[in-house]
């Protein structure tokens, strides 16, 4: 009976090592939706900030179609926002319902864009344990090869802010301004 009651507590030490050090993926939309009175859909990550802890992984799932999900990237003819050392990652242009997974290693704030829609804002953020890195500095290049500006519009939005982010851990696309989903000229 001894010998049990202590076999019990070797697997339950072992069994809390393995909740402490689980990776968690997380699942992001990548969506497509037309909206009342707006010209053209809006395009955006949902949720278009997160947290995450180091080795998490995010599913980029397109729930509409033509999306990327594309570091801001020296390499990539862009404003360098990921932390140094990450490489230029991107996804493909992800099929309708399929989904692109990404691990992030290296702990620092990420800024994401997508590719065929950058000029219509579609960006996110995603900060990995903690705020850090190029991505921490504000955005000053505003031209296509910078932050473009409707994307910078989004990325400046205070609910984007990274303190903000890290306490709410998540942030839906409704809680952008409508100031920063306005189409030039609108
Ligand atoms: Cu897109």
């Amino acid at each position: 009976m001894h010998q049990l009651k202590k076999l019990s507590t070797v697997a339950c030490v072992m069994l809390a090592c393995g909740v402490a050090m689980a990776q968690t993926t997380h699942e992001v939309l990548m969506a497509t939706e037309m909206v009342e009175g707006r010209p053209i859909p809006e395009f955006y990550f949902e949720p278009v900030g997160l947290l995450i802890a180091p080795g998490d992984t995010i599913e980029f799932i397109a729930a509409g179609p033509h999306h990327t999900a594309t570091a801001y990237h020296a390499q990539h003819v862009k404003s360098h926002r990921v932390p140094e050392g990450v490489e230029p990652f991107s996804s493909p242009v992800v099929p309708v319902g399929e989904r692109w997974s990404y691990t992030f290693t290296v702990e620092g704030t990420y800024d994401i864009w997508c590719a065929p829609h950058e000029h219509y804002g579609m960006v996110m953020r995603v900060i990995v344990g903690a705020p850090g890195g190029p991505a921490a500095a504000a955005i000053e290049d505003r031209s296509p090869v910078g932050v473009y500006a409707q994307a910078a519009a989004v990325l400046d939005d205070p609910a984007l802010d990274p303190a903000r982010i890290m306490s709410v851990g998540s942030v839906m696309w409704a809680e952008i301004s409508a100031a920063a989903k306005a189409l030039p000229g609108q």
